[in-house]
C-alpha cells in the first residue's frame, strides 16, 4: 500500500506545539497517516474576498503533510452554508421541510469539489490511496476519475442515509446517487444507512447487490454492488472513540475544579446530561419537553433532579441554527419559570463549548445521559457518556433509537424522542435503576466500546478499502 491521501472539508493541523485538536477521530486518522507516510488536504477554514483563493498551502509535520485551501466567501455561502449544509445535511437527517434547494448552491457544490479535485490531482502518486471523508465532498471521486485518477478511492459518510423517498425528493438525487458509483469502497455508520443507500439504486433501477452463490445468507453489513456501470463494495464501520483514553480522562477530571464546582451546587440533587452541537437534529427542544413531562409525571422528583444541558452554537450562519438558539432559550426558560423554586433551577441551559476535560467529568458525574437525538449516523456523546462512567458505580444511558449508537450500545435505555411521555418513563426508569442492573448493563456496553474503538475503526477501513483491489 503507498501512501494514505485523506481529505475531508476541515483539516485539523497540529498547533504549533505539535498538539492535535481533541477528538478521537483526528488522533486515529493521524496514527493512521504517520503509519503509512501520506497528506491530509482540505479546506484552511478561512474564507478570502478574492474569487480565486490562492496557491495551496503546504505544511509538514513529520511523514504528514497538510495541505490546505483558502475558499472565496462565495464558495463558503454556496457549497458549505448552502448546499451542504441546508440540501444534504437536513435531507440526509430526513427534515425535507428544511431543505432550501437552489441552483446557485448546488453549483458552488460541484465547482468547489471540481476545484478540490484540481488542486489533489497533482499531489497524488499512482501507488497512493485516497480516504474522502463526509457528505461535503460526495463528488469528488467521480472528479478525479474524469482527470483519469486510477487509484483506489474510499468515501466514508459519517451521517446517516436517508430513505429513498426522502432523498427523491432531492432535485439532483440521481447526480448524487452516480457520483458515489466512482468509489470502490463506501462506509456506512450501520447497516439501516447501507440498506438506504442500496434499496435507492434499486428504486431507481441503477444498480443492484452482487450475488454471491456461495452466501447462502446476505450479510447486512457487507456487500458487492454494481450500479451505473461500477462494481464496487460498501459496509458498514460505526465509528468508535478513543474509549480506555476517555475513561482515564474521565477518572482524573473527576476530581477537578469545575466538576467539584458542579457537585457543590448539585446539593446531593441527581445530575441528568445533555450534551450536543446546537443542532436541529440533536432533538434538544423535544428533550426539555421530555424533561417537563418527567417533573410533571413524578411531583416527588421536583427538586430533587437537574438537567445539565451543554449546547455550543454551531452554523450560525445558517438560519435554522440561529432560530434553534431561541427556541431552546426559550423552553428552558419556560420549564424553570413555571416548575423552578427559589433553591432549585430544573434545567441549566449552558450555550458555549466546555473543555474536553470537564466534559469528561461531568459525564462521570452524572447519574443519567440523555442522548435523544431525532436522527444521527452514530453519536459520539453516547459512547463518551459511557465511557466515563464509574465502573463501581455507573450512570445510566437513556438514548434515541434514531441514533446510529443505538444499533450497537445494548446496555442503554431506548427512547423514542418523538414521544415525550416515552422518554419521560426512560428518565424515571433510569433514575430509579438498581445498581446491580446498572453494573450489568454498562458492562455490555463498555466491553463494546473497548473492542469497537476509534483505532480498530480506522484499520478495518483501511483494510477494507485495501482489499478491493483483489475484487
Ligand atoms: C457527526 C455525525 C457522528 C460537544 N459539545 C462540546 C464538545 N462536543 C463534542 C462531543 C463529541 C462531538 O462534539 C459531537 O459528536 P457527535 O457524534 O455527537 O455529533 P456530530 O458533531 O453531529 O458528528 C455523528 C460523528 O460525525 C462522527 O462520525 O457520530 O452522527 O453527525 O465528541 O464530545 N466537546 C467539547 N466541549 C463541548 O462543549 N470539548
Amino acid at each position: 500500500m503507498g501512501r494514505l491521501i485523506v481529505v475531508s472539508n476541515r483539516v485539523p493541523v497540529p498547533d504549533k506545539d505539535g498538539k492535535l485538536p481533541a477528538g478521537g477521530l483526528a488522533v486515529a486518522v493521524h496514527a493512521a497517516l504517520k503509519d503509512k507516510g501520506g497528506l491530509w488536504f482540505g479546506w484552511s477554514g478561512k474564507a478570502v474576498e478574492d474569487e480565486d483563493p490562492g496557491a495551496v498551502e503546504h505544511r509538514e509535520h513529520g511523514p504528514i503533510t497538510y495541505a490546505l485551501t483558502d475558499l472565496s466567501t462565495r464558495d463558503v455561502d454556496e457549497y458549505y452554508s448552502g448546499f451542504a449544509n441546508r440540501v444534504l445535511w437536513p435531507l440526509f437527517h430526513c427534515r425535507i421541510d428544511l431543505a432550501e434547494y437552489s441552483r446557485r448552491d448546488k453549483d458552488g457544490y460541484f465547482r468547489v469539489n471540481r476545484m478540490f479535485a484540481d488542486r489533489l490531482m497533482p499531489l497524488i502518486e499512482p501507488d497512493d490511496v485516497i480516504w474522502i471523508h463526509d457528505y461535503h465532498l460526495i463528488p469528488l471521486a467521480e472528479e478525479l476519475r474524469r482527470r483519469g485518477m486510477k487509484n483506489r478511492i474510499g468515501f466514508f459518510l459519517h451521517i446517516p442515509w436517508p430513505p429513498a423517498d426522502i432523498l427523491f425528493a432531492m432535485p439532483i438525487y440521481d447526480q448524487i446517487l452516480r457520483c458515489l458509483a466512482s468509489y470502490d469502497l463506501i462506509g456506512f455508520q450501520t447497516d439501516h444507512d447501507m440498506d438506504n443507500f442500496i434499496s435507492c439504486l434499486i428504486r431507481e433501477g441503477v444498480g443492484k447487490r452482487v450475488r454471491d452463490p456461495a452466501q447462502l445468507e446476505q450479510d447486512p453489513t457487507e456487500a458487492r454492488v454494481t450500479a451505473y456501470g461500477r462494481e464496487f463494495s460498501t459496509r458498514t464501520f460505526g465509528i468508535g472513540i478513543e474509549t480506555q483514553e476517555f475513561a482515564d480522562m474521565a477518572a482524573r477530571a473527576n476530581t477537578s475544579e469545575p466538576v467539584r464546582e458542579m457537585e457543590r451546587s448539585l446539593a446531593g440533587r441527581d445530575l441528568v446530561i445533555g450534551v450536543d452541537r446546537l443542532d436541529y437534529s440533536k432533538g434538544i427542544p423535544e428533550r426539555i419537553t421530555a424533561f417537563e413531562r418527567f417533573l410533571d409525571l413524578n411531583p416527588d422528583r421536583s427538586g430533587t433532579v437537574t438537567l445539565l444541558q451543554i449546547a455550543p452554537s454551531s452554523r450560525s450562519e445558517v438560519p435554522e441554527y440561529r432560530d434553534m438558539q431561541t427556541t431552546v432559550e426559550a423552553l428552558a426558560g419556560h420549564v424553570n419559570g413555571t416548575m423552578g423554586r427559589i433553591d432549585w433551577t430544573p434545567i441549566r441551559y449552558v450555550n458555549q463549548s466546555i473543555p474536553r476535560e470537564s466534559l469528561a467529568g461531568l459525564y462521570r458525574a452524572a447519574r443519567v445521559g440523555l442522548v435523544t437525538p431525532l436522527r444521527d449516523g452514530m453519536n459520539l456523546v453516547a459512547k463518551e457518556y459511557v465511557a466515563a462512567q464509574d465502573p463501581d458505580d455507573p450512570g445510566v444511558l437513556v438514548l434515541s433509537r434514531f441514533a446510529g449508537a443505538a444499533r450497537e450500545l445494548q446496555g442503554a435505555v431506548l427512547c423514542n424522542p418523538h414521544d415525550s411521555e416515552q422518554t419521560a418513563r426512560a428518565i424515571a426508569w433510569a433514575l430509579e435503576m438498581t445498581l446491580d442492573e446498572r453494573r450489568a448493563r454498562w458492562r455490555v456496553m463498555m466491553d463494546y466500546l473497548l473492542e469497537n474503538n476509534i483505532e480498530t475503526w480506522c484499520k478495518s477501513y483501511l483494510a477494507a478499502l485495501d482489499a478491493t483491489k483483489t475484487k
